[in-house]
């Protein structure tokens, strides 16, 4: 039985959720207990930064989300095309995959962690009681730019169909990201494709059992999804 490692509000790990549930896949979920310091749990021991999610099949491990995709598509495949099956295709898959997760999940999470003391201190963990607000403007402004980056690219091209790695990718980088710094109005077709990305099933999905954690995002959870 395949093993998912992760937490039901951490946007990686709806990277990970996302084509295990479009597939049908079976799967145990293995929920991260955060009281226990990264480097002393499983996996502390598993993945080369204690960070999540991590996917283990029998003795194989796999870290890093888009890994995860690329595993899956490979030894669990179902009817999602998770990786085009043109090659040319494949590669279009993968920028996009790159761009969300380096300049929409990298630029929110750059908010979200100027928040926090030292993420990886245990010791020293929780919130500064002043957010570190050259971190904040320099993440927020990465977002816009990759918003404007987005808003052109879905201008003159198509995305691959659902559910596909850049879903994956896509879906919890919107989501976050958009309380972070909301998609501006100039940003119509990314603004679409985040509704869009939110009425799959298997997104509908990794929202609704996140939703019970929203307290818990340090910059304040606006109330809407
Ligand atoms: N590059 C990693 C990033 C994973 C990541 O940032 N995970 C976050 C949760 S969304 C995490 O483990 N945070 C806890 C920490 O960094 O201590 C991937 O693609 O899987």
């Amino acid at each position: 039985m395949l093993e998912l490692h992760g937490h039901p509000f951490s946007s990686y790990t709806w990277k990970a959720l996302i084509p295990l549930y479009a597939n049908g896949t079976a799967f145990a979920f293995r929920e991260i207990d955060q009281s226990v310091p990264k480097f002393e749990s499983f996996t502390g021991l598993t993945h080369p930064s204690g960070q999540f999610p991590v996917l283990v099949d029998g003795t194989t491990v796999i870290v890093e989300a888009t890994s995860i995709v690329e595993y899956l598509a490979v030894h669990h495949p179902g009817p999602a095309p998770l990786i085009p099956a043109d090659p040319a295709a494949a590669v279009i898959a993968r920028m996009l995959d790159r761009v969300f997760d380096n300049y929409v999940m990298g630029n929110m999470q750059r908010v979200i962690a100027a928040h926090f003391v030292d993420r990886d201190d245990p010791a020293a963990g929780g919130l500064r009681d002043e957010p570190y607000a050259p971190e904040i403007a320099a993440g927020k402004a990465g977002l816009r730019r990759a918003y404007a980056w987005l808003e052109r690219w879905l201008g003159a091209n198509a995305l691959p169909p659902h559910v596909s790695l850049v879903t994956c990718a896509a879906a919890p980088a919107l989501f976050y990201a958009d309380w972070v710094v909301p998609i501006p109005e100039d940003c119509p077709r990314l603004a679409a494709l985040r509704a869009e990305l939110l009425a799959l099933p298997e997104v509908a999905r990794c929202v609704e059992d996140a939703r019970p954690y929203r307290q818990y995002f340090p910059y304040g959870a606006p109330d809407r999804d």
